[in-house]
């Protein structure tokens, strides 16, 4: 079944950057009961956006969520220390978001991984930047793969994010990313495929329905996973309705019980 990620807990939100400058426990208890009610299936926890503030907002915000928690952690920064630090608080195994190939955050999070249980999110990203075709994204997911399975961690505990671009610099950028899903799930059976979506609507009015057509289409080349808004009705909707037509959804009960709860609706 498919994994929503709930990306709401990130400080570069407006409203979660005041409650967590102001300690407002209430604000974020109340927040993550939503994505939970909602479906969400991990809560992302991104507190990078108070520069110098980081490892005391993610340390705060763990404490804060973990005892009303029912679903684990996604633990979202690009800084190595602050994931180290972050993965020792957790109680329950939580998902790390996340290594790339970046040579420094590469080189730091290879050791820190090694022998850990855990799910990770793999950033197609190294020092040359954003992927510039599908057999860059693919080249890249290959070689994480690889290098995450020789230090113990299985290709099923491996989400690995080809990253979105913008299809407004660029209308191939959209099958750029398709056909690099399809391509690593044909080499990669096991391996999850994740990411946030709503880069490929940057720059072109009415982003939603751009965000939404693409899910459906990332989920048929095999996007099994995505960081998103669990209280965006209309998304959550379309992400059920596909894995319903995708053939993953038994007797179309998941479906069904998304329409009486009336989170479904045409
Ligand atoms: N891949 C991975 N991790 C990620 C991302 C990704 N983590 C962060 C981000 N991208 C996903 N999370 C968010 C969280 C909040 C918002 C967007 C992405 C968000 N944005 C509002 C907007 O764009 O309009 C503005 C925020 C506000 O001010 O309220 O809410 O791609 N692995």
């Amino acid at each position: 079944m498919f994994e929503v990620i709930g990306e709401r807990i990130n400080t570069s939100r407006k409203l979660v950057q005041a409650a967590v400058a102001e300690r407002n426990s209430d604000y974020i208890i109340d927040d993550v009961k939503k994505q939970q009610q909602a479906g969400a299936n991990y809560i992302d926890v991104n507190a990078g956006a108070r520069i110098g503030h980081e490892t005391e907002d993610m340390k705060w915000l763990i404490d804060t969520i973990q005892p009303m928690a029912t679903i684990p952690l996604t633990l979202d920064s690009p800084d190595p220390a602050v994931l180290e630090m972050a993965f020792k608080m957790v109680e329950t195994t939580p998902m790390i978001n996340s290594i790339s190939l970046e040579k420094e955050r590469f080189d730091a999070m290879m050791p820190f991984l090694d022998g850990k249980e855990c799910k990770i999110i793999a950033l197609c990203m190294d020092d040359n930047g954003m992927p510039a075709s599908s057999d860059d994204i693919f080249g890249r997911a290959k070689t994480l793969v690889e290098e995450l399975n020789k230090i113990g961690i299985p290709t099923a505990s491996i989400y690995v994010d080809p990253l979105v671009q913008p299809i407004s610099t660029d209308s191939l950028k959209g099958v750029m990313v398709l056909d690099a899903v399809r391509a690593i799930k044909a080499e990669f059976s096991d391996v999850h495929i994740t990411g946030g979506l709503s880069n490929i609507s940057y720059g072109l009015p009415q982003r939603k329905i751009i965000n939404r057509t693409f899910v459906s289409l990332m989920m048929d080349a095999g996007m099994d996973s995505a960081i998103i808004d669990p209280l965006d009705k209309k998304i959550m909707a379309t992400i059920r309705t596909a894995d319903m037509l995708l053939s993953h959804d038994n007797f179309c009960m998941n479906y069904l019980k998304g329409v009486r709860s009336g989170a479904i609706e045409s």
